[in-house]
């Protein structure tokens, strides 16, 4: 066993004059090193690669989903109870998969990275975190094996449909998804407290909560949103599964069903449906931070310009986190709630317009006369904010009660939600990807092979999602297996159908170039060094690519300065690394954003 002695600790300074030995897990072979793995390196790649085996998955069901959508009754792949549940299972490993990716993913790898610490605070906790997530998946797809298969009661799994008779899925799919559900939430409750505390104890010195690239801002805030969302929805699937298992009745009201009283009683169905968007609306944030901090970074490198207004952007995404808790209900304005009530919704989530619309302003004034590189990530970066930006203004429309009314529960939903927290995040990760994908492997992914997967993505995202606005302003219900005719709805809509199902299949294709890709460059893409695109974050100053286990040699790394010191004027080279104590403005200021 190496000892890695604790060099340069301490946060800001709560840690300093403790300094001593940190016992690092060390691998003893093959399994440990890469299978049981303390590593948070290991275990982020672990997390996605996970999410990205399940979320072929869930690609190949919106495929036969779509292909039902455009050819009813022609190419009859699957039957009205199977497109129920396709839909259950698509949304929701969409859900978990990005909520891995970017909290299980991004969050391990880059966290004790960009933060100068050797690892996570805990790394057998963090551990244990994967591998409860990975049987938390596994539950999931075994959803596909049992009798009666998945439950189709859609991702948002209202009762009383989900347990009755005659739902698909309930005899068993329901059971099997409210577990993997339960699962999912202790596996990641493990992870969370890791990157809580790694963020909050494990900085090195120098790095103050301010002088934290905006990733890591993101990705700690929509960890701690997790950690006080998810119980909601915990509690929500035991008193479920108690309904389903025991007889009790917490959501059950009294119903008669063909003409027979059942025996449930005194239960609440709304009761639920507050505690699933408690846990629901907030989970869109806390794929939607991650992802702002990210994008942040990506734009902030890629143009070499500091990004615009940093402690706006730490505020920011703190006052969209804390808002998120309280617009829940915008999505049960047709649940029969009090109007009152829905004002007081409505008002809530227009009030999150303001700090977001500071956040795509900021980008926009960080690009603004910025010497901008069409990288691959910035081309994934540019796209998000255009997607994000289309995705908000439909959540306008939504977030206001007269308007929703009509619009709840058609295809314009759909439409606004794979928008925002569909398209939008997928094509950060995809950025993200490309940005660190050096780091983790030493090689750069290969460019033409990226240029065309972001087009044909993007393009094709839009061919695909911008039609479905028009068909639900048409009035196309959702979650609707066929249609068949409908007076309201003109014959020109099935054309629009048939085109973006064919869309959908062309991008779903280009996502076998980006898997090739990442197995090609592995050993054949250009030689990255250590620091490709001359970035100022610590990840990109380890003294070796990919870092080794401990990711510091023996002396972990000292901040002078904040993450975005790009075209300092003076400065010898276009940016200055946060752990160069070199000459420049920056150095001079002792905290955060000063020097620019
Ligand atoms: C190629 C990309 C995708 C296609 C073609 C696609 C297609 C579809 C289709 C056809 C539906 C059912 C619509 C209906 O009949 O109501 C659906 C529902 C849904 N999708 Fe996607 N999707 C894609 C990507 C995603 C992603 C990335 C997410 C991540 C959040 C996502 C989340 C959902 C959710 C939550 C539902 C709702 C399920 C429900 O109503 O219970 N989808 N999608
Ligand atoms: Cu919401």
């Amino acid at each position: 066993m190496v000892d890695l002695t604790h060099g340069g600790l301490g946060g800001d300074g709560h840690a300093a004059g403790h300094a001593g030995e940190l016992e690092l897990y060390h691998p003893t072979n093959w399994v440990t090193k890469y299978v049981f793995s303390q590593d948070a390196k290991v275990i982020a790649i672990q997390y996605g690669l996970t999410a990205l085996a399940i979320g072929l998955v869930a690609l190949v069901l919106s495929w036969l989903m779509r292909i039902q959508l455009a050819y009813p009754g022609a190419l009859a792949f699957i039957d009205a109870d199977r497109y129920y549940q396709f839909i259950t299972m698509h949304g929701m490993i969409m859900v978990y998969l990005l909520t891995a990716v970017f909290l299980g993913g991004f969050g391990n790898y880059l966290i004790p990275l960009m933060l100068g610490a050797r690892d996570m605070m805990f790394p057998y906790l963090n551990m244990l975190s994967y591998w409860i997530y990975l049987v938390a998946v596994l539950v999931l797809a075994a959803g596909f094996f049992v009798p009666g298969g998945p439950t189709g009661a859609g991702w948002t799994l209202y009762p009383p449909q989900a347990i009755l008779a005659n739902t698909p899925g309930q005899q068993w799919g329901i059971i099997i998804m409210l577990v993997s559900l339960m699962l999912f939430i202790v596996g990641f409750t493990m992870g969370g407290l890791n990157y809580v505390v790694t963020v909050l104890q494990g900085r090195t010195k120098g790095m103050t909560l301010m002088r934290m690239p905006l990733t890591v801002w993101g990705i700690f805030t929509a960890t701690v949103m997790a950690l006080l969302a998810f119980p909601a929805l915990f509690v929500g699937a035991v008193m479920m599964l108690f309904d389903r298992l025991l007889g009790t009745s917490f959501f059950m009201p009294s119903i008669i069903a063909m003409g027979e009283p059942l025996d449930t009683a005194g239960g609440s169905p709304i009761l639920f449906q507050h505690l699933f968007w408690f846990f629901g609306h907030p989970e869109v944030y806390i794929v939607a931070l991650p992802a702002f901090g990210i994008v942040s970074d990506l734009i902030s490198t890629h143009a070499r310009k500091n990004i615009f207004g940093y402690r706006m952007m730490v505020w920011a995404i703190v006052v969209i986190g804390a808002l998120s808790f309280v617009v829940w209900a915008h999505h049960m304005y047709v649940s029969g709630m009090n109007p009152g009530f829905g004002f007081f919704f409505a008002t809530t989530t227009l009030i999150i317009a303001v700090p977001t619309a500071l956040k795509v302003y900021n980008w926009v004034l960080t690009l603004w006369r910025g010497d901008i590189h069409f990288t691959v990530p910035m081309l994934f970066a540019l796209g998000f904010i255009v997607t994000f930006v289309n995705g908000g203004l439909t959540g306008l429309f939504l977030g206001n009660v007269v308007v929703d009314v009509p619009l709840s529960d058609t295809m314009f939903v759909v439409a606004h939600f794979h928008m925002v927290m569909g398209v939008a995040p997928i094509l950060v990760i995809f950025g993200a990807i490309y940005h660190w994908y050096p780091k983790m492997t030493g090689r750069m992914l290969n460019d033409a092979m990226g240029k065309i997967h972001f087009w044909v993505t993007f393009l094709g995202a839009y061919a695909v999602f911008f039609p479905m606005h028009y068909l639900g302003l048409l009035g196309v219900p959702r979650r609707y297996f066929e249609s068949g005719d409908i007076s309201f709805v003109p014959p020109s809509a099935q054309t629009l159908n048939e085109f973006m199902t064919i869309a959908a299949l062309v991008v779903g294709a280009a996502q076998i170039l980006f898997l090739f890709n990442l197995a090609w460059s592995l050993r054949h893409g250009k030689p990255s060094g250590g620091n490709p695109w001359g970035a100022t974050t610590l990840e990109w100053q380890t003294p070796e690519t990919p870092p080794p286990h401990g990711n510091w040699g023996a002396e972990r790394p000292v901040v002078y300065r904040w993450a975005y010191d790009y075209s300092v004027p003076g400065a010898a080279s276009d940016f200055l690394a946060q752990n160069d104590p070199g000459p420049g403005p920056a150095a001079a200021a002792p905290i955060g954003e000063g020097g620019r």
